[in-house]
């Protein structure tokens, strides 16, 4: 496993806020004259776009393996084409899902073993991993009242609230795993405030 400190990853159930707090992060790191690249998965590239709209089709029915090998697809395509290029070039990339969501979501909410996650993981990024993981922590039941109000639900959002109870707790493993690498945050708080932290902390983690 090699973690690249110019890699973040935000992390967290479906209505966490990782794309609203993501968004402050990115006025306030433009604001000091960074300029990070920023990404979400499944997606990215044209094949990653389209694995997306297969993904989130909530009318197509999918074997658990087929789902942890569909993201993986998106995943090799974005890594090769845009992540490792940006990386290497000097940027800073900052990514609304890295491989954790594939831990939490396929390997704890779908229960499959933890070698053949990781197995196809590694076969998508060849160990590249996150510096710094920011999960945004909430109830099951906040982030889909926050889905809901949105009005859509995607296939993946029509789990059962169980489901993504067992999506949280695999975050939170890995983050007490992962002390080092992870920063977790109580997604429940005013959306101003854990932007402001949040920022405050990246900014100090990338010097
Ligand atoms: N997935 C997977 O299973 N395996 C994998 O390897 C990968 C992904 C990479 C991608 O969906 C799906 O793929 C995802 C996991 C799975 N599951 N689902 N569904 P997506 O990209 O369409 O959606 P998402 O990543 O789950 O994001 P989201 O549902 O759009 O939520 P979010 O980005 O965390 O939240 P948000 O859009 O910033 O906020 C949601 C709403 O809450 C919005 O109206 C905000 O204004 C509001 N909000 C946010 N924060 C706050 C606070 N702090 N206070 C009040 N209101 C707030």
């Amino acid at each position: 496993m090699a973690r690249h400190p110019a890699l973040i990853a935000f992390e967290g159930i479906d209505g966490s806020g990782k794309s609203s707090v993501l968004r402050g992060l990115l006025e306030r790191l433009r604001a000091r004259g960074g300029d990070p690249l920023t990404l979400r998965e499944p997606g990215g590239t044209p094949l990653g776009e389209r694995v997306r709209g297969l993904l989130l089709d909530a009318e197509l029915r999918r074997a658990p393996a087929a789902e942890l090998l569909l993201f993986q697809a998106a995943r090799a395509e974005l890594v090769a084409e845009v992540i490792r290029p940006a990386l290497a070039a000097g940027r800073t990339v900052i990514s609304d899902r890295f491989c954790d969501s594939t831990r939490a979501y396929q390997g704890s909410g779908l229960g499959l073993p933890r070698e053949t996650v990781e197995a196809a993981i590694h076969a998508a990024t060849d160990g590249l991993e996150p510096g710094l993981v920011i999960l945004l922590d909430v109830t099951p039941e906040l982030g889909l009242n926050r889905s809901d109000s949105r009005g859509r639900r995607d296939a993946i959002e029509e789990r059962a609230e169980a489901f993504l109870g067992r999506v949280r707790e695999g975050y939170l493993e890995l983050a007490r795993e992962n002390p080092e690498h992870w920063l977790v945050f109580d997604g429940a708080r005013p959306l101003e405030e854990l932007i402001d932290e949040v920022a405050a902390l990246v900014v100090e983690r990338l010097g």
